[in-house]
């Protein structure tokens, strides 16, 4: 090395030529400059591009907050966050950048906690020398070798409960050069998480370990939530624009196929590195990975990101959108996208207002308004949000004379199922409706804002009397 740099001196005749020649084959070499605090974000939001051209010392300071968060409407879960949000804040440092990380813990939390950064070359990728008790704050410093988009996350033992509390995030290096400049970036990822109760059973659901380790999660989600971007939260763009998706997985278990319903892929930076694939429908995103997509939007309307393993999508909440407004330019697109069709929860949870947490009702109001939560998220898949149901499948709720007749009967099918052939407003349905387990109290929710909703006879069902109807859960089924 040392005969290389001589002999290149003496051929150039110039000693600061050799400097740089020798700093372009190594990125240690590279000079740091100054120092700043780190460019932080809160999901969906992206840190903007790093203007700078030189090196610097950048500050990260990052803190452990563990808090109750809704994990969708009415279902509160407690978290365990970098930043205060899941995922954690985003970090956007430069190849070369030197970083003093800051980890704090603050002395509200029940736990300690560590940061494992995929973007450090280093035991642990900073694990041991972030553990952190609560009401502490370590200090390590790393320097960004490899650009690239790197997942982080905690790594406390039981690990993956710390992960599955929602403990992980991104940070991007770029590359010396930055990333081509596209119109709109956001910030998304992936994560399963297991609770006590059910997908959608409401009030307060703590962990459960052992769904966990079988790895049967009870929601899948972007964001930490179902409604993370949807409503009025959903993301936004404008026909013709280019947008770039940072996509992460935290996992702790499932492998994603993250799809955008609606788009191609333009470029895809696959796992994050440095090889670009082109015209991909859907990528894969491992655990503790992540993808950098970009696609320009050419026509209004919403566009869903699902992760493709498609029950997920439907029925444990990963999907979110993205709100694309403009003109429609008919010879790409000539057509409607159908809400129903591809939206049954995500469209449902829209409607539901934003106070509620409550999950004991003590008046027929309260009664109403969590049976429609219950509604939205167990039935309307099936019987469709306007209680109308679809002919030949699912039996309309909507005026049903076969509900109205008999609320004993109609408290039997939603606590045990039905099959065999009935006949609703005339027409013969010959299906299976499936024992959903849900707690007396929701049904007796549920069956009143059924029985107050779209013409129906009003009834009042109350928790005694769906307890009064018995259950036949155990085995053995027809009769
Ligand atoms: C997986 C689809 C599915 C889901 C989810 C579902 N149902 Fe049903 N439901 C059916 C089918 C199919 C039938 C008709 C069964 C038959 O043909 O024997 C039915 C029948 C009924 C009936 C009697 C017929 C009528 O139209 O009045 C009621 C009442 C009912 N369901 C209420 C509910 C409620 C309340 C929920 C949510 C707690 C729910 N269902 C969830 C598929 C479903
Ligand atoms: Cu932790």
């Amino acid at each position: 090395m040392c005969k290389k740099i001589f002999s290149i001196a003496i051929f150039c005749g110039l000693l600061v030529g050799c400097f740089d020649e020798k700093g372009s084959d190594a990125n240690a070499t590279s000079e740091i400059r100054g120092e700043e605090e780190a460019n932080l974000s809160s999901p969906p939001k992206v840190p903007s591009p790093i203007t700078r051209e030189h090196n610097t010392k950048v500050i990260v300071k990052l803190e452990v907050i563990e808090k109750k968060m809704e994990i969708a409407k009415g279902v509160e879960y407690t978290f365990w966050t970098f930043g205060g949000t899941v995922p954690g804040k985003f970090i956007r440092i430069k190849e070369g950048d030197l970083v003093e990380f800051h980890l704090q813990n603050h002395p509200s939390s029940k736990m300690p906690h560590n940061i494992d950064l995929h973007a450090v070359t280093g035991p642990g990728g900073g694990a041991v020398s972030s553990f952190t008790l609560p009401g502490h704050e370590s200090v390590f410093s790393f320097k960004a070798l490899n650009p690239g988009l790197f997942v982080y996350h905690c790594a406390t033992a039981p690990v993956g409960m710390h992960i599955a509390n929602g403990m992980y995030g991104l940070i991007l290096v770029e590359p010396r050069g930055g990333l081509p400049k596209v119109d709109k970036e956001y910030y998304v990822m992936q994560g399963d998480f297991y609770t006590k109760g059910k997908f959608g059973k409401q009030g307060y659901q703590p962990f459960d370990m052992e769904k966990a380790i079988d790895e049967r999660p009870t929601y899948v989600l972007f964001n930490g939530s179902s409604t993370s971007m949807t409503g009025d939260k959903a993301l936004t763009a404008n026909v013709g624009e280019r947008i770039r998706l940072f996509v992460g997985n935290g996992g702790p278990n499932l492998v994603s196929s993250f799809h955008v319903i609606g788009e191609i892929f333009d470029n895809v930076h696959r796992e994050g590195g440095k090889n670009i694939d082109h015209n991909v429908q859907t990528t894969l995103i491992p655990a503790g990975g992540a993808t950098i997509v970009d696609f320009k939007v050419e026509a209004p309307g919403n566009l869903v990101m699902v992760d493709h393993s498609i029950f997920r999508a439907f029925n444990k909440g990963a999907l979110a959108l993205i709100n694309v407004k403009g003109n429609e330019e008919k010879k790409i697109y000539s057509g409607k996208i159908e809400d129903n069709v591809y939206l049954p929860e995500g469209a449902a949870i829209q409607e539901v207002s934003e106070k509620e947490k409550v999950s004991t009702a003590d008046n027929l109001e309260d009664q109403i308004r969590l049976g429609k939560n219950i509604f939205s998220q167990n039935c309307a898949a099936c019987h469709q949000l306007d209680g109308k149901g679809i002919k030949g499948a699912f039996p309309p709720l909507a005026n049903s004379d076969w509900l109205n007749e008999n609320s004993r009967r109609a408290i039997e099918v939603v606590k045990n199922g039905l099959s065999g052939s009935l006949t609703v407003n005339g027409e013969v349905y010959d299906g299976v409706m499936p024992a959903l387990g849900l707690s007396d109290e929701d049904i007796a929710n549920v069956l009143t804002y059924v029985y107050n909703s779209w013409g129906n006879s009003r009834k009042v069902i109350t928790p005694a009397d769906v307890k009064s109807v018995p259950s036949q859960s155990s085995a053995g089924g027809g009769h």
